[in-house]
């Protein structure tokens, strides 16, 4: 529990010009106890704060033991949305703009023995030139509203959560440490081929450096004493996602990459990092894990449920990866922002393979400038860094639903394309389109055309008989105008649980179920074509703005936001274990 409190004043600035961070925050006037890891909306019984745009403010305190002073001391804030700024016994230390990534300071050169106070104040306010974009709209009519009344007006489908989102970590290395580890792996027959680089700091200091890959059961299959390099691991067990597992595969086999680091004073430091050897690649027609064709059926998600919003949640985490297997979902999305590392690492482990998305989302004129570009590129920048040695991540999505058909986007999402595969030349690169084909101008830069599609939804409610042919021509046109795969990253319909009528109607369940099959007898014949995955619209109902089109929330969850299964789950489970095994 950290102490809390919001800057409601008219200015919105109270705790700068009273400088709330050089005393402890509850000098500076009431606070509450705020559990970190947590979105604070949905704490408190305040409609204020579930609403609240502007600056909040958090503080603790920590202790750093003495015999720890003599190593690097690094403060880590796993995730923090969205404009974030922390200080340690009243001195700044640290900025980060953009929720969903990590972002750390070295203490070391403060004094940090402690008692140690750090304050953190978090602006969640979106604008033109954040991702997601937003917009702040004064109301100026004093008939209808008081002076300086605002709005925050959004451009996505979901709650704008904010808060210290995932965990605050000290932690310490040696003076002489292991920075980077960067792994890339290649097949040749049946070797494993894995190129490393380690990035030691100060480099000057170290006298040598060893690596080892160690197998499952810990026995070493190959060394080097290089801190760059290639190893071949012979006869190698590669990755395979959990739907593609044979009697002669195993899955999601990882090995350990084990880095030791020695300076003249001995061995200085050790890390130690899961990795797997498999291969991503597409033709025109096709998407291959390991050089075999590969269909995802899965599911685009959130991070969302109940009181904490966004707030990681091990049980939680636990239950969906649970509820993954029971549905026989092979592939998530991580729209529209990265997913927590603690669900990335699940991903690795349980052979669930991951599209990789940046919070790009709705991305729409005004939004293409080059103060947006050059932030996207350091978002990029920092998922890619983050998430490089993960087998489960076969391919970075840039964003989702962009105005892509505007002229503007060809420029921006050439130069993210561009700079994604100059980062990462080994994985996939897409955003998910929602423009006609005729009109996209940006997907030329994808490698697999990811694209979202409401047909008897948002366009012709209702009419699922229209389906078949509004769906199959599309998906026919985008593939003939771009010659490359295809995965439906998004279809789904809004469905109240427990709403029932036959025949169906829009909100029920049986239009849910309906809506669904209708799409699958496109898929099942597209797939043998050109069509390399479908994922439904969304694993379970999420929080939205209030809005007259949202019944509390998006509800085209196939799971309610409590996990609990609607007749449709049922549908897919029987679907997706079926084309498990014809995979
Ligand atoms: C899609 C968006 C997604 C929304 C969905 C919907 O990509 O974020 O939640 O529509 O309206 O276009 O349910």
């Amino acid at each position: 529990m950290w102490n809390f409190r919001i800057d409601a004043s008219e200015s919105r600035f109270q705790g700068f010009s009273e400088k709330w961070y050089t005393r402890p925050l509850k000098q500076s006037g009431p606070v509450i106890p705020m559990p970190v890891p947590a979105s604070y909306n949905d704490i408190t019984q305040s409609k204020e704060l579930r609403d609240f745009v502007g600056w909040a403010w958090y503080d603790n305190e920590f202790y750093v033991p003495p015999e720890l002073t003599t190593k690097r001391v690094v403060l880590r804030i796993d995730s923090a949305h969205y404009n974030t700024i922390v200080w340690v016994n009243g001195q700044e230390v640290m900025q980060h703009f953009g929720g969903h990534l990590p972002f750390e300071v070295e203490l070391t050169k403060y004094d940090v023995q402690g008692p140690n106070r750090v304050t953190v104040a978090i602006n969640n306010t979106l604008t033109p030139t954040t991702l997601p974009p937003g917009t702040i709209e004064y109301k100026n009519d004093p008939l209808k509203y008081p002076k300086g009344y605002f709005v925050q007006n959004l451009q996505m489908d979901f709650f704008n959560y904010a808060g210290i989102h995932r965990s605050v970590k000290i932690y310490t290395t040696p003076k002489v440490y292991i920075d980077d580890i960067t792994i890339v792996t290649g097949i040749q027959e049946t070797n494993g081929m894995v190129s490393y680089t380690v990035k030691s700091t100060p480099a000057s200091s170290v006298q040598s450096v060893h690596v080892a890959i160690l197998d499952r059961e810990g026995r070493s299959v190959g060394e080097s004493g290089q801190s760059q390099g290639q190893i071949t691991v012979h006869n190698a067990n590669l990755w395979w996602p959990y739907s593609m597992v044979t009697s002669a595969n195993e899955t999601a086999y990882l090995y350990t990459f084990k880095v030791t680091l020695t300076s003249n004073s001995g061995v200085t430091d050790q890390y130690s990092l899961p990795f797997g050897i498999r291969t991503v690649s597409a033709t025109s027609t096709q998407l291959l894990l390991n050089n075999k064709p590969f269909y995802c059926h899965g599911v685009a998600k959130h991070e969302d449920a109940d009181i904490r919003g966004k707030g990681l949640d091990f049980p939680l985490i636990a239950k969906d990866f649970n509820l993954l297997r029971w549905l026989g979902a092979n592939c998530i999305r991580t729209s529209h922002y990265p997913y927590a590392e603690e669900i990335m690492d699940q991903a690795d482990q349980q052979g669930v393979v991951v599209i990789d998305e940046s919070p790009g989302v709705g991305i729409h004129k005004g939004n293409f400038g080059n103060e947006s570009l050059s932030h996207h590129l350091q978002v990029m920048e920092e998922m890619i860094q983050r998430d490089k040695n993960r087998p489960a991540v076969i391919m970075w999505s840039m964003a989702n639903e962009p105005q892509s058909g505007l002229p503007e986007a060809e420029f921006y999402f050439k130069t993210i394309s561009q700079f994604v595969k100059k980062m990462d030349p080994t994985r996939l690169v897409t955003f998910v389109a929602n423009a006609d084909y005729q009109e996209e101008k940006a997907a030329q830069y994808n490698d697999i055309l990811c694209i979202n599609r409401y047909f008897a939804w948002y366009s012709d409610c209702s009419h699922t008989e229209l389906i078949n042919l509004q769906l199959t021509n599309d998906l026919q046109a985008f593939h003939s105008k771009y010659s490359k795969p295809v995965i439906v990253t998004e279809y789904g319909a809004d469905t109240i649980p427990g709403l029932h009528q036959d025949p169906s109607f829009v909100f029920t369940e049986e239009f849910q179920v309906e809506f669904l099959t209708e799409y699958h007898k496109v898929f099942d014949r597209l797939k043998k074509e050109f069509l390399v995955g479908e994922m439904v619209w969304n694993f379970a109902d999420f929080m939205t703005l209030q809005q007259i089109t949202r019944v509390v929330g998006n509800k085209k969850g196939l799971f309610t936001r409590q996990r609990q299964p609607k007749m449709s789950a049922h549908v897919m489970r029987s679907r997706y274990h079926g084309l498990m095994h014809s995979n």
